[in-house]
């Protein structure tokens, strides 16, 4: 039997009771662009805590909808907030302030702040940081928060939204990030009445039409440089106005790039304003995407990563050209 690897240290742990045990109103922070991971958690936490008899909101900068409508309390980010100030913030899979984008001033007015991340970089002052890169989904940390602080309180719609969060953020328990604590973990959240294949279809098959025209169009651009070890795809206003999408539909796009056998590196380029372009980067084991990211004051994970760079197409095309080509 695969053992669930503790993370979080006794200390961290029982700080953190005792950051919840003083509060009585808790803010939940997701971040800008919401992934199944950051909403997951948060939406799981919520549940506990207000089992706890906490006052709880949900704050995210970005709509949530679209696939995350799976998650059960998903509207609760878009209800009307009751509160300027809260007890404790809890800032949940995000590392960067501006990740957070208007929602940080909110929570520049908590009395506490707790983060729970699995990021490798971490700008973000606090009280308490439960910071664990290892694990492949914040998720998972916050599995073992619940299981070991609040158990009795583990039920299958908890489950629920934590196996959906690790499927997002592990590519369904196939990126480098997932450990035998992963599966553990998702052995676990099965055996709670989580049933898997519904969770996989949603979040990692199913596609819209809309998106599915969206995909073919950026897609049958591709560049590829570096004797194909570099792939570069780009999305523009235009190619959401015909297909009827929006920026939120590029999740995931780059990696059927990443996935060409040969490919170290795979870019995808989103223009989200005039000359302002949102930047994925993803790679393979050889090389470091948060470090690439780093180059444009971004950042994420080793093999998932991202930044912003403003510019006209091929200025940001050139600068990522090169900040590439150092690795290939
Ligand atoms: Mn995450």
């Amino acid at each position: 039997m695969a053992r669930i690897e503790n993370y979080i240290g006794d200390n961290k742990l029982l700080a953190l009771r005792d950051l919840i045990d003083g509060a009585k109103s808790i803010a939940l922070f997701s971040h800008v662009n919401p992934d199944g991971d950051t909403c997951g958690s948060a939406l799981a936490l919520a549940a506990v805590l207000r089992k706890l008899d906490k006052d709880v909101e949900l704050y995210c900068p970005s709509e949530v909808g679209g696939k995350l409508a799976f998650l059960d309390g998903w509207r609760e980010y878009a209800a009307p907030k009751h509160r300027e100030y809260y007890d404790l913030g809890i800032i949940v899979d995000c590392s960067d302030r501006n990740r957070l984008g208007e929602c940080a001033a909110v929570a520049d007015f908590c009395h506490m702040i707790a983060v729970i991340d699995h990021h490798k970089t971490s700008n973000l002052q606090c009280d308490l940081a439960i910071v664990r890169p290892e694990a492949s989904a914040t998720a998972e940390l916050v599995f073992e928060i619940i299981d070991r602080l609040y158990p009795q309180f583990l039920d299958k719609d908890i489950a629920q939204l934590l196996f959906a969060a690790i499927v997002t953020d592990s590519g369904g328990f196939s990126f480098s990030s997932v450990s035998a604590t992963t599966y553990a973990i998702g052995a676990e959240l099965i055996s709670l009445g989580v049933k898997p294949a519904p969770i996989f279809d949603h979040f990692l098959k199913a596609t819209d039409k809309r998106v599915f025209d969206l995909r073919n169009r950026v897609l049958s651009r591709t560049k590829f440089f570096f004797d194909g070890k570099l792939g570069m795809i780009a999305f523009f206003p235009d190619d959401f106005a015909a297909t009827g999408t929006s920026e939120r539909d590029t999740e995931g796009v780059v990696n059927f790039v990443r996935d060409v056998v040969g490919v170290k590196i795979a870019v995808a380029m989103t223009e989200t304003e005039n000359e302002k372009f949102k930047v994925s980067i993803r790679t393979d084991d050889d090389v470091d995407a948060s470090r690439i990211a780093s180059v444009f004051d971004g950042g994420g994970h080793k093999n998932a990563a991202g930044c912003r760079i403003f510019g006209c197409f091929e200025e940001v095309e050139e600068r990522l050209l090169k900040a590439c080509g150092d690795w290939l």
